[in-house]
């Protein structure tokens, strides 16, 4: 109402041409003014800080990893994406307003399972078991090991718990977990294009081997958490951290974005399909109509995007420019998370 008299008073004053002239002197805000002070405070709220990311054209993929190529152009809207990984305080405030019950937390229906004793069947969930000694890298079954009480809350299992870690980013969220969460909070998981370009963050080169550059390590310092030392048996956190790291904890990137690499692997919407790119749309890509990942072809897998704190040159080099990763939608680890966006309406 006070908008509206003050809008008044101006009109009856001025001619119509002044009228914008007195309006902005008044502090009368304009439409668009007001449109983007609202986007600024939801974008703002206890679900955390969002950041714009501006619209554009950008190359994704890289050509060194055989399920990125080709390097083709994407073009997509503006949106708003989270600073940082989703904390366990956010997915708290998430489970304490809504009751939500996990996967990893809910009991596992013998139909799923079929020819194992029901009494093994017990919630639980993966979780990165250092081996005391390891020959070889071939079976990743040597360091995952199923974790009964493995769940969101309890990242390691039973004795483990988030009391003193709630601003580190959530873990053990199966995909439906991360979509609800994202629902929740009035936001949706990004798409993989999203990511990726937003991990870019308006670097127009595809030949960088990582999101920051040229070298591992810019200025003799690490740019993200991931692992070092003798994989998967001895991490010599060089870069100060074992296992996952506080958010916010490396330096964010152009977009003042944070542990868009390493920390923890993050949720994309898109299902899985290595050789999605030579038929992806140009604008605004949204994944493949179903999933299909030949080392595991009755398996739904969803994209997983940034490696993680178990990284490394040795084995698992997806937090590199470009690489994707995939994930079994109903096997969440401990050390996969998520971020969201929203758009922009
Ligand atoms: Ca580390
Ligand atoms: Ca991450």
């Amino acid at each position: 109402m006070l908008i509206n008299l003050t809008l008044v008073t101006c009109l009856s004053i001025f001619s119509t041409k002044d009228t914008l002239s007195c309006c902005v002197g008044e502090n009368i805000p304009t439409r668009a003014g007001m449109i983007k002070s609202q986007l600024a405070k939801q974008s703002s709220n206890a679900t955390g800080k969002m950041v714009l990311i501006e619209g554009g054209k950008f190359l994704m993929g890289s050509s060194n990893f055989e399920d990125s190529k080709p390097v083709h152009t994407v073009e997509l809207h503006s949106f708003y994406m989270d600073e940082h990984e989703v904390t366990n305080a956010q997915f708290a405030q998430f489970v304490k307003e809504t009751g939500y019950v996990t996967v990893a937390e809910r009991k596992l229906d013998s139909k799923d399972f079929p020819g194992v004793d029901p009494n093994m069947l017990v919630p639980g969930s993966a979780v990165f078991s250092k081996p005391k000694e390891l020959n070889s890298l071939n079976n990743y079954l040597m360091w995952w090991e199923y974790i009964p009480g493995a769940n969101w809350q309890h990242p390691e299992g039973p004795n483990s718990s988030i009391e003193d870690k709630m601003n580190y980013p959530v873990v053990q969220v199966a995909y439906e977990d991360a979509a609800a969460y994202a629902k929740w909070a009035g936001k949706r998981l990004p798409t993989e294009a999203e990511w990726e370009y937003a991990a870019r963050s308006g670097r127009d080169t595809n030949e960088d081997l990582y999101y920051w550059g040229k070298e591992l390590k810019p200025n003799g310092k690490w740019a993200a958490n991931i692992y070092q030392g003798k994989f998967p048996v001895e991490d010599s956190k060089e870069d100060g951290y074992e296992g996952a790291a506080p958010v916010k904890s490396f330096q964010a990137n152009a977009l003042g974005l944070y542990d868009m690499e390493g920390n923890v692997w993050e949720w994309c919407s898109d299902y899985y399909r290595p050789d999605y790119y030579k038929s992806s749309a140009v604008a605004n890509p949204k994944g493949p109509e179903n999933s299909y990942d030949p080392q595991e072809p009755n398996l739904e897998k969803r994209v997983q995007r940034g490696g993680s704190f178990l990284c490394n040159d040795q084995y698992c080099e997806r937090y590199k420019a470009g690489s994707r990763g995939k994930g079994e939608v109903n096997s969440p680890t401990n050390n996969v998370g998520f971020r969201c966006v929203k758009d922009i309406k």
